[in-house]
């Protein structure tokens, strides 16, 4: 047999496209400014390449569209919800779904039906709308994974893994009776898209079971992850993605879902359990701030997308080319010396602002200053995930200090081709070769929840300035600015 490299290509084929804008260096410059330095405050005709986030970024399917049509908007009953349901008991395994408008509907009815008071809840790293929802119903927070997912140089292949000790010093420290779950997270978001092996899962199991403590997924990319236990864990190499998607889902009482990101759809999510009780009680809190049980804020058409992306996201040939297109960014990346987050994750590439830009100290948002800096460098946005994202200490109101000061720079599903990866990585590779130029930046609003989202900058000293007196023609990332060769 020929030992010759076959390459991946994508399993389908375009048939609608969308225009990009291709802007100046000057219209970029105002519109940050308009933007007071945050990405998501950018409209989006201003970004050339969007890599904000792959949350309801995807391209649907023709089949997903054709299902559109078939969207059944009655009030009660609505013949997608069944669909839905079906699916989710066909290849996640849970029999009881609740839809919600998305992943945070989710977690703000699991955090209403189980979370008392005073208790505890250990995760897999944080992620700031499931943490957020837990502390508002009265929990905190505790973080179990293990310590090599804090470090984006190291290169264990499962950093999303749960420690064994940490969990069990929580259970002797607070006592199992106030820790109502373990969230165990897919992918894991913050540590840069990193798995969870299966085998760590069967552990969590066992301890679990051990303290009558259930475990819910947050099942947001656990197809992605399954891709990871298939690629990465002794004895799943010829196992099918859904293989490994049930065993995960067997392991544990149910999950929560944003369908914006494996399910390939611009809106949805839902809450599965196994569990009846907790299913009628998740019953009662849906109509009070989603909608019926059997919408939950959907649209039938919506639900009847989501129930299709299932079926199509997790296709091994789907999770390969998505993956693939992911590190094919991330090598090009490690290629050019850009400092990022090893190994690469699944659905975004995840660059070291600490590494990238050592001149900047944690406290003047290095991540936050590098997300500017790119957009200004070729319209490109990305997603800061440092210092910004993880908040402040509710007890103590001082920021927290994250070990991983992060860009992110996510890959929606079936969107960009391996041409805008190229122009990506150079992009970035521009901005590394003149790191000296980008400083850092305060905040001048601050919102008091999530406020990576809305909070204001402003460049500390005349970096922005120094940086036109340099280039006020230049046309990066525009037509004027490129090679055609
Ligand atoms: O954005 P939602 O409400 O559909 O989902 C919330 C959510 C829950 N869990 C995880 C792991 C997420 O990544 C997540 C949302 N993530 C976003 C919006 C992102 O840009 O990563």
């Amino acid at each position: 047999m020929s030992t010759r490299r076959r390459s991946w290509a994508e399993p389908f084929k375009i048939k609608v496209v969308e225009p990009l804008a291709l802007t100046t260096r000057a219209q970029r410059e105002k519109a940050i400014e308009n933007a007071h330095y945050n990405t998501f405050l950018l409209r989006s005709e201003e970004v050339y390449i969007d890599l904000l986030t792959d949350s309801g970024t995807s391209a649907m399917s023709d089949y997903q569209w054709a299902g559109m049509m078939l969207g059944d908007e009655a009030y009660a009953g609505s013949k997608n919800f069944y669909n839905l349901e079906n699916n989710i008991r066909k290849y996640y395994g849970y029999p009881y779904t609740v839809p919600t408008h998305q992943g945070r509907g989710a977690e703000h009815l699991l955090a209403k039906i189980m979370i008392r008071p005073g208790d505890f809840i250990p995760g897999n790293m944080y992620f700031t709308t499931t943490r957020a929802h837990q502390e508002l119903a009265g929990g905190t927070f505790r973080d179990v994974i293990i310590d090599e997912a804090h470090d984006p140089a190291n290169l264990h292949p499962f950093k999303g893994n749960i420690d064994i000790g940490k969990l069990e010093a929580l259970v002797k420290e607070v006592g199992a009776d106030h820790i109502p779950y373990i969230n165990v997270q897919a992918c894991v978001n913050m540590a840069g898209g990193q798995p969870i092996s299966l085998s760590n899962l069967k552990e969590v199991r066992k301890v679990c079971d051990s303290h009558g403590i259930k475990i819910i997924l947050d099942a947001t990319r656990a197809m992605e992850n399954a891709w990871f236990i298939k690629m990465g864990e002794p004895g799943h190499k010829d196992r099918s993605c859904a293989a490994i998607l049930k065993d995960m889902c067997d392991l544990t009482d149910g999950c929560t879902m944003s369908g914006k990101k494996d399910l390939l759809v611009n809106i949805g999510g839902f809450l599965a359990l196994r569990d009846k009780h907790l299913y009628e009680l998740a019953c009662q809190q849906v109509v009070l701030y989603e909608g019926l049980h059997t919408y939950g804020g959907m649209a039938g058409r919506d639900m009847e997308a989501m129930s299709r992306g299932i079926e199509e996201a997790i296709q091994d040939d789907h999770l390969r080319a998505r993956i693939g297109q992911v590190h094919y960014l991330g090598n090009k990346l490690i290629q050019e010396g850009i400092p990022i987050v090893q190994p690469i994750g699944g659905h975004a590439v995840y660059l070291d602002a600490k590494r990238f830009l050592p001149h900047i100290q944690q406290s003047d948002f290095p991540a936050q200053a590098l997300t500017v800096a790119l957009f200004l460098e070729s319209g490109v946005r990305a997603m800061e995930r440092g210092i910004v994202s993880a908040g402040r200490d509710p007890a103590t109101g001082d920021h927290r200090y994250p070990n991983l000061e992060l860009v992110r720079l996510t890959i929606p599903r079936r969107v960009y081709t391996q041409a805008h990866m190229d122009v990506v990585s150079e992009s970035v590779a521009a901005c590394y070769e003149e790191r000296e130029w980008v400083g850092g930046l305060k905040m001048t609003y601050e919102p008091e929840t999530l406020r990576f989202f809305q909070a204001h900058f402003e460049p500390i000293g005349t970096w922005a300035s120094a940086k036109n007196r340099q280039e006020n023609a230049a046309l990066a990332g525009s037509s004027e600015g490129m090679q055609l060769d």
